[in-house]
C-alpha cells in the first residue's frame, strides 16, 4: 500500500511530481476548495509532509496528523516550522540544504547589478519607445558601478559564502557579521549588524530568520546611508518593512533589491511605487536546475523517513 504524503505548496518539476505520484498517494492541500475539511478526511491517514520553506506547517496542524513521520521542507528556510516542538515529537524536518546555494547567490548579485545599473528603468526606456523621441544620453542619468564596492554580508551560510564569493570575484571587498566568527574564511568579521551597515556601500541579507526578526531597522538603514543599497534574497520579516518604506522615501539608503516580503504576495504600496527598488516574487530557487535537485532531496527525505531511518540532514532527530 502506497503511503500518504500530504503536499501544501505546489512542485514546478513535472518529473518530480511524477515520481511521487509513482511512490505515494498524494495529498495536494493546495488544489482544495475546502481544506479544514479536506485535513478532517485525510489527516489520519498522512505520513509525510512536504512543504515550502516558507510556507512551513503550524503546530496545530501537525496535531491534526496523528501517523506523520516526516516533514520535508523543499527549501532551506526552516522559520516556519516550529523545530523545537518537531523535535519534541521525534519527527524529523528536513531541508534541501546546498540545493539552490548557486542559484540564490546568483540572483543576490543579479539584483546587486539591476538595482545599481538601473537596469529595470534602461529597459523600460528602450521597450516602450521612449528612446528615438529622447535620443540625447543626458535623457538617462548615469547609474552606479558594483565593482570594488564594500559588500556586507549578514549570514555567513551557504548562500552567504556563494555571493562572497561571487562579490570578491567583483573586487568587492567583503565583511561580514554572523552569531559568530568563521576560522575558515578571510573576510572581515563585523560583530555587530549596525557597525557592518556602516562600512557597507551594499548590504546583503542571507541569514535565517529563526531569531533574527526585524534586524534590519531604521537605525541599520540610516547607517547603511544615502549612498547605501539593500539587498535581501532570505526572508522578508528580517527588515522592518515600514522602516525600509520610510528609508526609501526620505532618501536615507539609495535603493533596494528584494526578492522577499513580510507578508507575501503583498507588497507595501510604497515598494511597488518606488523608482529605487527591484522586486522579484520570491524566485531565488526558482530555476530548473535547483527546484530539480530540491524535489530530489525532498523525495530522498521521504523514502528515508518512511523506511524508518533517520533522514540525512534532519535539523530534529
Ligand atoms: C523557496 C525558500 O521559494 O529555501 C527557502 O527557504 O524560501 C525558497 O527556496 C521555497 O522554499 C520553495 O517552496
Amino acid at each position: 500500500m502506497k503511503p500518504h504524503i500530504l503536499q501544501l505548496n505546489p512542485i514546478l518539476v513535472p518529473a518530480i511530481n511524477q515520481k511521487l505520484d509513482a511512490l505515494y498517494v498524494m495529498h495536494r492541500l493546495y488544489e482544495q476548495d475546502d481544506r479544514e475539511a479536506y485535513i478532517r478526511e485525510h489527516g489520519a491517514a498522512i505520513r509525510g509532509v512536504i512543504t515550502g520553506g516558507h510556507t512551513g506547517i503550524s503546530n496545530d496542524m501537525i496535531e491534526r496528523l496523528p501517523g506523520l513521520q516526516v516533514i520535508a521542507v523543499n527549501g532551506v528556510g526552516t522559520d516556519a516550522v516550529d523545530l523545537a516542538f518537531a523535535r519534541s515529537r521525534g519527527l524529523p524536518v528536513t531541508g534541501t540544504f546546498g540545493a539552490l546555494t548557486e542559484d540564490v547567490a546568483d540572483l543576490a548579485i543579479g539584483l546587486i547589478i539591476t538595482v545599481l545599473r538601473e537596469i529595470c528603468s534602461g529597459h523600460d526606456f528602450v521597450k516602450t519607445g521612449k528612446w528615438p523621441s529622447n535620443p540625447s544620453p543626458a535623457a538617462i542619468p548615469l547609474s552606479r558601478r558594483f565593482s570594488g564596492k564594500r559588500v556586507g554580508i549578514v549570514g555567513l551560510g551557504k548562500v552567504g559564502r556563494a555571493i562572497a564569493q561571487r562579490a570578491a570575484a567583483f573586487g568587492c571587498p567583503i565583511a561580514y557579521t554572523d552569531v559568530r566568527e568563521m576560522s575558515d574564511v578571510a573576510y572581515a568579521y563585523v560583530p555587530d549588524l549596525l557597525s557592518l551597515a556602516r562600512t557597507s556601500d551594499i548590504l546583503v541579507l542571507a541569514a535565517a530568520a529563526d531569531k533574527a526578526q526585524g534586524i534590519v531597522n531604521a537605525a541599520v538603514l540610516d547607517a547603511l546611508g544615502k549612498d547605501g543599497y539593500l539587498i535581501n534574497i532570505a526572508r522578508g520579516k528580517l527588515v522592518v518593512e515600514s522602516d525600509l518604506c520610510d528609508a526609501l522615501a526620505r532618501g536615507a539608503i539609495a535603493g533596494a533589491g528584494l526578492d522577499v516580503f513580510v507578508d507575501e504576495p503583498n507588497v507595501p504600496a510604497a515598494l511597488l511605487a518606488s523608482e529605487r527598488v527591484v522586486l522579484q516574487a520570491h524566485r531565488a530557487s526558482a530555476t530548473v536546475e535547483s527546484r530539480t535537485a530540491m524535489g530530489e532531496m525532498v523525495l530522498a527525505s521521504l523514502a528515508q523517513a518512511l523506511a524508518g531511518q533517520r533522514p540525512e540532514g534532519s535539523l530534529t532527530t
